[in-house]
């Protein structure tokens, strides 16, 4: 079924990086929703629980070079 989540995401600082978060967690198989913010800096994300998770999420958010809190 699908989920819902938010990431705090630390280190974007422009909307640049609001972009480059978005494109990530889209990217990601099982993702079907994003929206970012940067003030505060956070995701929001809609995704199949069967297909991907937190840690692959926040993977993808350390691989674009920001960190996830928790
Ligand atoms: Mo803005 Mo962010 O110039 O990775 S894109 S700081």
């Amino acid at each position: 079924g699908m989920n819902e989540i938010v990431l705090p995401v630390n280190g974007m600082t422009c909307g640049g990086c609001v972009s480059s978060v978005q494109k990530v967690l889209s990217a990601l198989p099982g993702v079907a929703s994003v929206e970012v913010s940067l003030t505060p800096g956070q995701a929001r994300v809609v995704y199949d629980a069967a297909k991907v998770d937190r840690a692959a999420m926040a993977q993808a958010v350390v691989d674009a070079g920001f960190s996830v809190g928790e």
